[in-house]
């Protein structure tokens, strides 16, 4: 629900990672609660979408879902253009998801936005016993990369709301005050690239 006299803020997010990441199953955990043991792989890419308060704001979020298989490689670019987050994800129980989300993460910073909200998430926590990337190696990666880190299951909810939520609060902290006086009403504003709505 959208507090009174917040800002309303309209923001594209991008989901990349290996196949079987977990990349679906996090996004259905978010907007539906709902977590399938045998989720098919995504083809293409698949939508969603769902509305989130902080104290600073109301974020709608227009969710891109990817699919991790190769060959869908060269439609991401479609799906991370214009986006305010891009959510990278691997999955603890595989080194080689690492590996995958690292170039995911060059990739962004290459052709990406400079403003872009960027989060590596280290998914299916519940996998303790079959770890094979430590948390350190996924927390140093991401500060070298100015991106907030953060590990999840989708499967037991652990951490996918608060995942969400600081996503939610960076934008809103990246999205300039409504000043005083003036009627910013759906004034679509693009910066450097960025797009962004405050609505409110
Ligand atoms: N144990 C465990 N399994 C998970 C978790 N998240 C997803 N899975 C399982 O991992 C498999 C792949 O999950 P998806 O959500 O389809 O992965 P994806 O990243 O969307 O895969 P693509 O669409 O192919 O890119 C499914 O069988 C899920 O049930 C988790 O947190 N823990
Ligand atoms: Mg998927």
């Amino acid at each position: 629900m959208a507090r009174p006299g917040n800002k309303i803020i309209q923001a594209k997010l991008v989901l990349l990672g290996d196949m079987g990441t977990g990349k679906t199953s996090l996004v259905l955990r978010f907007v539906k609660g709902q977590f399938f043991d045998h989720q098919e792989p995504t083809i293409g890419a698949a939508f969603f979408t769902q509305i989130l308060s902080v104290t600073e704001a109301t974020v709608k979020f227009d969710i891109w879902d990817t699919a991790g298989q190769e060959r869908y490689h060269s439609l991401a670019p479609m799906y991370y253009r214009g986006a305010a987050a891009a959510v990278v994800v691997y999955d603890i129980s595989s080194t080689d998801t690492f590996v995958r989300a690292k170039k995911w993460v060059q990739e962004l910073q290459r052709q990406g936005n400079p403003n872009l909200v960027m989060a590596l998430v280290a998914n299916k926590s519940d996998l303790d016993s079959k770890r094979e990337v430590e948390n350190e190696d996924g927390e140093h990666f991401a500060q070298e990369n100015g991106m907030f880190f953060i590990e999840t299951s989708a499967k037991s909810a652990q951490n996918v709301n608060e995942l969400f939520y600081e996503i939610a609060k960076r934008l809103a902290r990246a999205c300039p005050p409504k000043p005083s006086g003036i009627n910013l009403n759906n004034e679509r504003q693009v910066r450097r690239g960025k797009l962004f709505c405050c609505l409110g």
